[in-house]
């Protein structure tokens, strides 16, 4: 999709191309630092010519003193920094989060507490193993970081949509990563877990069991970013004016309710739309809709730290909703687009040891590996020590210490003393007590005894309930959806060892009856005596399944408007009307880039092409009435279209005369499919069915569909 159909989004009245192109104009305008400028070295000498090198005659040589081709190729040259080791394909957006009132019987940290105050966010998105270059659809976890620019300080918070993680001590890291990434003799594949390392670790790694569970579901595959919930995974410590504690983990819910894609769509867009994530963020916020999520925390009082059946040190575990509520502290909205992906999205550096007074850390291993990890990765990928001096990640609030130098210092500091204690610079900077009125940060002051040893607790040992728990929570078309998923990946695995290993010892300790229908389709025959160690355990948690989670609106949610020559231009406007009434996108695809002629012969506008606005990136299709039934059944491209949003179970409107195509395309009637002959007439149901997103109880007969 180009820029153009992004600035009809905001549900201003439909632009004409020249208008767009206006609109552009402007939007570039006020992202140029250069207008009205010379063009320069960096030494700030005036370029004379940037079109030819310096050369000895004009089809001589080109000459070594030519310091101007130099410069500009020797800084092209090192255009590109190493990408991050995970996390490398990303996308990011400016923000801002707002406190609820009543935070501070928990936690003294200002951001938190006052809630008369907006602090600035940054927030990036990312899929985990993939490169910079690879496509936003692939089934994998998502990085969900969020850096607060608070007044006391830079606290992030690097989470993912997924509540638990694969490994519970850090030092297990390299290993995890080395197994997802492509393999090290191919480099494949891209992107993708559907491999033999992956599952050779995971099957052999049972604690990895519930987190491999989460990436198998449609959790995995989301719709857009903007429907992801985050969450901090560890343990965390919100600490109030009185020194008391609580632990906490940190949960993140989108207004926009919860969307997954189909697996067939997820591959289908890696393809045609590699960029499909990354789009959707940036339209959505350039045409005013604002992501929006609620930030909350489960809080367990100190004296019940030892009260559960499993660890809250172990990041392989949640904590169910149904023991723990989440309450509601504050709100974060996205609402500003970068101005340039390198500068901000790619220089980022998000850490988890960046906390604020209020907030500390708990002895959960994985965290505390990933204390030294964050700011160690960016010695090498920002190139030094100074990465904190990038203006993206730069404290708003002042800084100063003793620390000097080092390469890409951008401070000039001043004066003689860069020590402390000091009398020749009035001992400046100093330090601040703690107390809460002052603001020096203070660890908590855990209690620590014990001996120094290498060995994993016994209390994180159980590691398949709540991977149950989590199978045992979905809806069934999400059962079905982790079957396939399983079936799916494994299928991609040479070994047969590897998937039988999978199956027998880790799978049917889940779920019997998951794992029986792996087996089934995988051709693997279950153990005769298998037996989920965890089958006694027959609970769910309703906050797991997505279903949980389906927004209250439809906005902007897009429509596709199929149109042809001799369409109902009456029919078009209605479907354009009612859409911008919804704050949904309709957009008119055509045949070809050109206008259509309606019915009068008059122009209905194109907002794309058919062919190249497929169905795989929009949420429902309507197809307009017209003089053109004979065409339009003789018309590939459209057929193929609605087939597909079929298959993809997404509501579909058949206007008028093009109901007939129902029969032709051999779909089966459901509560996703309309027939009308005035769209306004079934405008409320195809509304309600699109708030749905998708008709599960299609799939069995979407799936006699071609892909
Ligand atoms: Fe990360 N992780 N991680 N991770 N992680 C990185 O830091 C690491 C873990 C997460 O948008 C790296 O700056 C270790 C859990 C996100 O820039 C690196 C361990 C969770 C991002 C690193 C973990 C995450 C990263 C790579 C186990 C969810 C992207 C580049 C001890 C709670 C941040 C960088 C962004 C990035 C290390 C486990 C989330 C190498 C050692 C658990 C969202 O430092």
């Amino acid at each position: 999709m180009n820029k153009k159909t992004v600035s009809q989004m905001g549900g201003q009245d439909h632009l004409d191309r020249q208008n767009t192109n206006k609109k552009l104009e402007q939007l570039d305008a006020h992202r140029r630092d250069a207008t009205e400028q010379a063009l320069t070295t960096n030494q700030g000498v005036k370029i004379a010519d940037n079109q030819n090198s310096l050369k000895a005659g004009t089809r001589g040589s080109t000459l070594l003193e030519d310091f101007i081709l130099r410069e500009k190729i020797t800084h092209f040259d090192h255009e590109r920094i190493p990408e991050r080791i995970v996390h490398a394909r990303g996308v990011a957006a400016h923000g801002f989060f707002e406190a609820y009132p009543g935070n501070e019987k928990w936690t003294k940290a200002g951001f938190l507490t006052d809630s008369s105050i907006q602090t600035p966010i940054f927030v990036r998105f990312s899929t985990v193993q993939g490169p910079r270059g690879s496509a936003d659809t692939v089934r994998d976890i998502r990085g969900f970081a969020i850096k607060f620019y608070t007044e006391e300080g830079n606290f992030d918070l690097v989470g993912n949509n997924a509540p638990v993680f694969f490994i519970q001590d850090g030092i297990k890291f390299p290993d995890f990563v080395h197994a997802v990434k492509p393999e090290p003799d191919t480099e494949i594949p891209t992107g993708a877990s559907a491999h033999d390392t992956f599952w050779d670790f995971v099957s052999l790694v049972p604690e990895s069991a519930h987190a491999v569970m989460w990436a198998m579901s449609d959790r995995a595959i989301p719709r857009n970013l903007r429907s992801i919930q985050g969450f901090g995974v560890h343990t965390f410590r919100l600490i109030n004016a009185k020194g008391e504690a609580v632990f906490v983990k940190f949960h993140w819910t989108p207004k926009q309710g919860l969307a997954q894609l189909v697996w067939d769509e997820a591959q289908k867009l890696a393809g045609k739309d590699p960029d499909f994530h990354r789009r959707d963020l940036y339209e959505a916020i350039e045409n005013g809709f604002y992501p929006e999520w609620e930030l909350g925390v489960q809080i367990v009082p100190e004296q019940d730290e030892m009260k559960y059946d499993f660890d809250l040190l172990d990041p392989t575990k949640i904590i169910p909703e149904e023991l723990v509520p989440v309450t509601p502290i504050g709100k974060f909205v996205l609402n500003r687009n970068v101005d340039n992906f390198f500068a901000e999205t790619e220089q980022v550096a998000f850490c988890p040891g960046h906390i604020v007074p209020g907030i500390d850390f708990t002895n959960d291993p994985l965290l505390q590996a990933r204390l030294f990890s964050y700011t160690d990765t960016q010695l090498s990928r920002l190139g030094g020590p100074n990465f904190h001096q990038i203006p993206i990640n730069k404290a708003v609030c002042p800084f100063h210490n003793n620390q000097r130098d080092a390469l890409h210092q951008h401070h000039v500091h001043k004066g003689q003393a860069a020590y402390q204690p000091n009398s020749i610079d009035g001992n400046w900077p100093v330090e601040t007590p703690p107390a809460a009125s002052q603001g020096g940060f203070e660890s908590y002051q855990e209690r620590i005894d014990g001996r120094k040893i290498r060995e994993r607790s016994p209390s994180f040992s159980d590691h398949f309930s709540q991977a149950r728990l989590y199978y045992q929570s979905l809806a069934a078309h999400e059962q079905k959806h982790v079957v396939d998923a399983y079936v799916f990946e494994l299928g991609k695995v040479e070994r047969l060892h590897i998937r039988e290993r999978e199956v027998q010892e880790v799978l049917a300790n889940i779920d019997i009856d998951l794992a029986r229908q792996v087996a089934e389709q995988l051709g693997i025959a279950l153990k005769a005596d298998a037996k989920a160690q965890s089958q006694a355990i027959d609970k769910t948690s309703a906050k797991l399944s997505m279903q949980a989670f389906v927004p209250e609106d439809i906005k902007a949610r897009k429509i596709a408007v199929l149109v042809h020559d001799g369409a109902n231009a009456a029919q078009v406007k209605a479907i354009q009307d009612w859409a911008k009434s919804e704050q949904a996108v309709a957009e008119v695809l055509t045949p070809t880039p050109a206008p259509v002629k309606d019915s009068k012969g008059k122009d209905i506008a194109s907002d794309g092409m058919q062919k190249g606005e497929p169905s795989i990136a929009y949420d429902a299709v309507v197809i307009v009435d017209g003089d053109n039934l004979d065409a339009v059944k003789k018309d590939g491209v459209a057929k193929h279209y609605l087939l597909e949003t079929y298959k993809h179970l997404k509501p579909i409107v058949f206007l008028g005369d093009k109901a007939e195509l129902i029969d032709l395309l051999g779909l089966e009637d459901d509560a996703g499919l309309f027939k009308a002959d005035d769209f306004k007439k079934i405008a409320d149901d195809f509304k309600e069915s699109i708030r749905k997103h998708r008709i599960w109880a299609r799939e069995p007969a979407a799936e006699v569909i071609p892909a």
